[in-house]
């Protein structure tokens, strides 16, 4: 699973920010479909239409948000040991 999910951030991290779709990344909503405290975290700050699901176009700044949270020596991506600091982070905070 953290494979996964590293490798699904560093994929958004790669994405040059002045392109058209800057960093738009259709994968993102995965993060929050498979980690649940994540998914109640993006739900409570990012459902902007209410229907109480993150869509793609609503996990694109949950998933930047949470990747701010995470990288703590800010080199880009987000490592196993990284994603569970903000884990608990999210869970003691939110
Ligand atoms: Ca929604
Ligand atoms: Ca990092």
């Amino acid at each position: 699973m953290f494979d996964a999910l590293v490798v699904l951030l560093a994929v958004q991290a790669a994405t040059p920010p002045s392109a058209s779709n800057a960093a738009f990344n259709p994968r993102a909503v995965e993060l929050f479909e498979r980690d649940w405290v994540l998914n109640q975290w993006a739900k409570r700050r990012f459902d902007t239409n209410g229907d109480g699901i993150i869509s793609v176009q609503e996990a694109q700044p949950a998933a930047l948000e949470f990747k701010e949270i995470a990288d703590g020596d800010g080199d880009g991506r987000v490592t196993p040991y990284e994603y569970e600091r903000a884990r608990e982070f999210i869970i003691a905070r939110y």
